[in-house]
């Protein structure tokens, strides 16, 4: 099924210069973008986002840290990406990622891990329509979509 999912590059991905490394990753899976927008997190909005981890003790050190600098926030499509995006992300802790995935590949520590990806359909509705209104997210046909979908 194609699915949209949000994701985010974290400050840490921004300030090493991964954007490009990253984002290519999922173009050249045949991901298309749907919507990116480079942004400060008010930490209000960072709060309702990581909302699910409110009391828990590294609630405050990952609310600094996803405030202290620019993201870069996204919307992706393709089939299953919600599942698919969360594998080529690797685990939550760098240490776990496999080779080959984003975290696994570029990261050390779980509170400097470069990206978020949704974890559900409903986690991905909901991040979508807090990060995005709905005239920044474009509906488009690629030519190559029958090279990739039968
Ligand atoms: P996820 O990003 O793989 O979905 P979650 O468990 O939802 O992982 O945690 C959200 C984010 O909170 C992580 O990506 C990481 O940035 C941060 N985080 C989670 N657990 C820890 C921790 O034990 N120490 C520091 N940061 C953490
Ligand atoms: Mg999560």
């Amino acid at each position: 099924m194609i699915e949209r999912t949000f994701v985010m590059l974290k400050p840490d991905a921004i300030q090493r210069g991964l954007i490009g490394a990253i984002i290519s990753r999922l173009e050249a899976r045949g991901f298309k973008p749907v919507a990116m927008k480079l942004m400060r997190i008010p930490r209000e909005l960072a709060e309702r986002h990581y909302a699910e981890h409110k009391g828990k003790s590294f609630f405050p050190g990952l609310i600094d840290y996803i405030t202290s600098g620019p993201v870069l926030c996204m919307v992706w499509e393709g089939e299953n990406i919600i599942t698919v995006l969360r594998t080529m992300m690797g685990k939550t802790n760098p240490q776990d990622a496999a080779p080959g995935t984003i975290r696994g590949d570029f990261a050390q520590q779980t509170g400097r891990n470069l990206i978020h990806g949704s974890d559900s359909p409903e986690s991905a509705k909901r991040e979508i329509a807090l990060f995005f209104n709905d005239y920044e997210l474009q509906d488009y046909k690629k030519t190559i979509d029958p090279w990739l979908y039968e």
